[in-house]
Order: C-alpha cells, then sequence, then structure tokens
C-alpha cells in the first residue's frame, strides 16, 4: 500500500470510481491567485491555440496549451505530445514552481510531471467523453486543477458504456487519477458562465482554466 492507493481510496466515500480522489477547495483563494498568475506568465509566452481533430479538421470548442518539457498537440495528423508550441515553434516554458509542489504533495510520484495541459472553456466549450491514452507512463496519476467557472465533470468506467457519475469542479479543486481511473472515461459537459470571477479580470476575460499535469516517459526508459 503506497501513498497513491491511499489517495485512491479517497474517492470511494463519495461514490466516485475507484481512483479518483476529490479535493474540493484544495486550493485557498490566494493560492489560485498566484497559480493563475504563474499560468498567465505561460500562456504570454505559449498562447493558446484551438486544436482541430485529427482526420476531419473540426475545430475543438477548448484552447489549449501546455507547460513543461512535453505539450499535448492535436492537428489533422494525429495527437502526440511534442516538445515545440505548434505556433511559435519555441519550446513550451517550464511549469511553474507551485504547480510542481502540488504535483509532488498530492501524487507521491518519484518523478517530475513532463506536461502540464492548460485548457481553457469559455461557456460555451465542452470536452467529450474520452480516455487519456498518449502517455506510456499510464503507472503515473494525472493531477487536475480547476481554476475560474465552475464545470460539471462526468467520469466513468474504463469502458464507454460503463455507468458514469457527474461533479462539479469549482476554483481550486484539485482531482488526482491514479490507478483504476488512469484510464476512465471522462469528459466536460458543461462550464456555468460567471459563476467565478477569478479570470475576469485577466486577458482571458472569464471563463475556466484546467490545468493537468502529467508524467509522458517511463522515468526507467527515458
Ligand atoms: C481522468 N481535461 O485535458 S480534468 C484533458 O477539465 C481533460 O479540462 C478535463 O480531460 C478538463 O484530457 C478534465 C480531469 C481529468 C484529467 C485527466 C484525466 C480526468 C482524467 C486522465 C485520466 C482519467
Ligand atoms: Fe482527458
Amino acid at each position: 500500500m503506497n501513498e497513491n492507493n491511499m489517495l485512491c481510496d479517497l474517492g470511494a466515500p463519495r461514490g466516485l470510481p475507484a481512483g479518483v480522489a476529490w479535493h474540493p477547495g484544495h486550493l485557498a483563494p490566494a493560492r489560485q491567485a498566484a497559480v493563475l498568475a504563474e499560468v498567465l506568465r505561460c500562456l504570454a509566452e505559449a498562447p493558446l491555440v484551438r486544436p482541430v481533430m485529427p482526420g476531419d479538421g473540426k475545430p475543438f470548442s477548448v484552447r489549449m496549451s501546455s507547460c513543461g518539457p512535453l505539450g499535448w498537440v492535436s492537428d489533422r495528423s494525429g495527437y502526440r505530445y511534442q516538445e515545440r508550441h505548434p505556433g511559435t515553434g519555441r519550446p513550451w516554458p517550464a511549469i511553474p514552481p507551485l504547480l510542481l509542489t502540488l504535483w509532488d504533495t498530492l501524487t507521491g510520484y518519484p518523478a517530475p510531471p513532463e506536461a502540464c495541459l492548460i485548457n481553457h472553456y469559455d461557456a460555451a466549450a465542452r470536452m467529450g467523453l474520452h480516455q487519456d491514452r498518449d502517455e506510456a507512463a499510464l503507472d503515473a496519476p494525472v493531477l487536475s486543477i480547476s481554476l475560474g467557472d465552475t464545470a460539471v465533470f462526468r467520469v466513468g468506467g474504463t469502458a464507454r458504456r460503463d455507468p458514469t457519475r457527474s461533479i462539479r469542479l469549482a476554483s481550486g479543486d484539485a482531482v488526482l487519477l491514479a490507478g483504476p481511473a488512469r484510464l476512465a472515461f471522462h469528459g466536460i459537459d458543461r462550464v456555468l458562465g460567471g459563476s467565478s470571477r477569478l479570470l475576469a479580470g485577466t486577458p482571458l476575460g472569464g471563463g475556466r482554466l484546467n490545468l493537468t499535469l502529467r508524467r509522458v516517459s517511463l522515468p526507467y526508459v527515458k
């Protein structure tokens, strides 16, 4: 029984799938503002882009960027992690220190995250039910931090047909997806526009930011 397994069990009392550990209000308002300031500096260097679906080129409703040695991109040729921003051609900015600390505190994973995806949702944005499996390190948890407007997050099992549960992710909430939840189907059904003022006075003009910290490569193979 390691620290991750103990955290996994925190989901069960709330009726969430095994391996989902939800920490409502983990970041107090002052820390939300501090993390936001760090993320806005990343976005000034690595602007949000609207990805398109592989194949048909249909645009996502979410805009995305990343920080860390690797960032996740989607274009007509496919989904992948890559070392450079697709628009600027420059390396992604470093993962900010407050986010590295959150990873260490909440995951206890013995290697640092390599990618922090930065998703921005306006009131009309959604993310369909999907699995995240572009990472070789499927043993590593994924850590999600929400800032700004509340979102209705849906999470199910490892098969698309499995029953799902939905929870409202509010500003400052952290969710750790580990063990069996690492390959759970999940998505964002909707965002409650104007439910938070946190992003209102920033260049984003409101909405919701979700940060997902991920390990991509296997530590012993890299
Ligand atoms: C469950 N993001 O970026 S965060 C994504 O709120 C993504 O922006 C959503 O799904 C968002 O891929 C949901 C919660 C989350 C993130 C990653 C997961 C749940 C996950 C990876 C595996 C299982
Ligand atoms: Fe996902």
